[in-house]
């Protein structure tokens, strides 16, 4: 009997957020403008995020609701009060970097950015509410990409590595656990938004793409190292979108395609926690003529400082298929170019809704790594409707939390070592992908809509009391 039974002792369950998405503030106290502050909302967004613009304009001209998001930036009490009340034991969030360093670059630091975090950081020692600190969650501060193309140049690893030291230096008594790069893979099909980067016509796509990784991947390195020094008592780990492909049918070729695009994402998560360029990545690399700006103490630099943890999200898994004919027929909203599962439902906004895959999901991580896992989003986007008494019943998101996790304790039976799960949104936020409110995840409702009108008051929904039940029991109610 697997019901009932609890998830391990100590079990960090929270909530996940980024800066972007729920801080607001984006001018204040100094801060620097960031890539994602400059993108459109709507269907325009995908677009810019790809970097599939011609002529990139940094204008400060859209509505984009992280101008403002959920003002985070002035409601964090009341935020994190809400969050202890569900007994979160920890905290994702990410830090803006250029709240620390407006340009991005090696001045000095904006002593009112490391405040803001300072204070963040004491409200939630206050219900002891371990902090999980992202370092760079989609969020490239604009002078980088004008005066250095973001992630494509090589300088970013020094600008990273200073950033990355700045907050270890100061925030080593209060944060103890560290991610990196945020869903790392995603600069290969968002470079935009995961790098700040665009392609040129007269460049090579990969080229570009796999060069701006290396970079990434040699800094995420460097953090690793920094961080042991500076806080030897501290973990730190690395951030897949992960979702693993399925072949659409038992032909070996679309058992071979599957494998290949799976191993497109594991690509970034071989490196960072073996250490090494995998055989795969360096035949592909070889094949496309793609030569990489990669030097002697790179390599060092990457097999000396592998992570401690491996953290993820999971929302959807993934199909595809070798058959040109069949893979036509994609779904909606997959950045990640899926086809669509003949087996699974999907979201409203065609993202596929698949519980056992996150069990598949997290064994196969499990196997190929064996490092700690950290989940580290999860959930369901849709749209609520508050009735007419204020209340809200989300079922529907309970019904899909409650079969992911049950999936994901059958994982840890299965002997997958799972440290803990911080749920996507657990507070309403701006959606990464549209940059709407309309696409909901909170367990705390956000009063605002697509046009930014909202007292911005918050209300618990239906499914406050149930994640507060879930964690009170460590997972015993699933
Ligand atoms: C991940 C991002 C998050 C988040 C989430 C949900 O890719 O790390 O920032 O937003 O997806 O996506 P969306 O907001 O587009 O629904």
């Amino acid at each position: 009997m697997t019901e009932n039974k609890q998830f391990p002792e100590g079990f960090l369950w929270g909530g996940a957020t980024a800066a972007n998405q729920i801080e607001g503030a984006y001018k204040a106290d100094g801060k620097g403008l960031t890539n994602v502050d400059l993108m459109p909302t709507g269907s325009d967004r995908i677009t810019f995020a790809k970097g599939n613009i011609n002529s990139l304009d940094l204008q400060d001209k859209y509505m984009y609701p992280s101008h403002e998001a959920i003002d985070f930036y002035h409601t964090y009490k009341e935020d994190i009060k809400l969050f202890a009340e569900m007994g979160f034991k920890v905290f994702r969030m990410s830090i803006s970097w250029a709240r620390i360093f407006p340009n991005g670059d090696d001045s000095e630091p904006n002593e009112k950015g490391l405040q803001f975090y300072d204070d963040v950081f004491d409200e939630l020692k206050k219900y002891d509410i371990e902090p999980l600190v992202s370092i760079a969650h989609f969020d490239v501060p604009v002078e980088l990409i004008k005066n250095y193309d973001g992630w494509k140049n090589r300088k970013l690893i020094d600008f990273f590595e200073k950033y990355s030291i700045t907050l270890f230096e100061r925030y080593k008594d209060k944060v103890k656990y560290w991610i990196t790069f945020n869903e790392i893979n995603m600069l290969l099909h968002l470079s935009f938004m995961g790098a700040g980067i665009t392609i040129n016509e007269n460049e090579d796509r990969n080229s570009v793409l796999y060069n701006a990784a290396h970079h990434q991947l040699v800094a995420s390195a460097k953090a690793v190292k920094a961080m042991k020094e500076i806080i030897p008592d501290g973990q730190i780990g690395c951030m897949l979108a992960a979702g693993m492909f399925y072949p659409y049918t038992p032909a070996p070729d679309d058992i071979f395609k599957a494998m290949d695009k799976d191993r497109e994402s594991y690509f970034f998560i071989d490196v960072q926690a073996r250490g090494e360029y995998p055989g795969y990545a360096k035949r592909f690399l070889k094949e496309n003529n793609i030569t990489l700006d990669i030097t002697e103490d790179d390599k060092k630099v990457l097999k000396e400082n592998t992570v401690d943890f491996i953290s993820y999200s999971y929302y959807s898994s993934r199909t595809t298929s070798a058959d040109p004919e069949v893979l036509k027929d994609m779904t909606a909203g997959n950045v990640f170019g899926s086809i669509k599962n003949p087996y699974t439902e999907v979201s409203e906004w065609g993202w596929t809704i698949d519980p056992k895959g996150f069990r598949i999901t997290t064994n196969q991580l499990w196997d190929r790594y064996q490092k700690p896992l950290f989940v580290v989003e999860n959930g369901l986007g849709a749209v609520d409707t508050v009735n007419p008494d204020g209340s809200i019943d989300d079922d529907y998101r309970i019904d899909y939390l409650n079969q992911h996790l049950h999936e994901l304790r059958e994982a840890i039976e299965d002997g997958c070592e799972v440290i803990g799960y911080t749920s996507w949104g657990p507070i309403d936020l701006v959606s990464a992908s549209t940059g709407e409110m309309k696409k909901r995840y909170g367990f705390i409702y956000v009063d605002k809509d697509n046009e930014g009108n909202g007292t911005l008051k918050r209300s618990k929904k239906k499914s406050f009391d149930w994640y507060k039940n879930v964690i009170a029991t460590n997972g015993g109610s699933i």
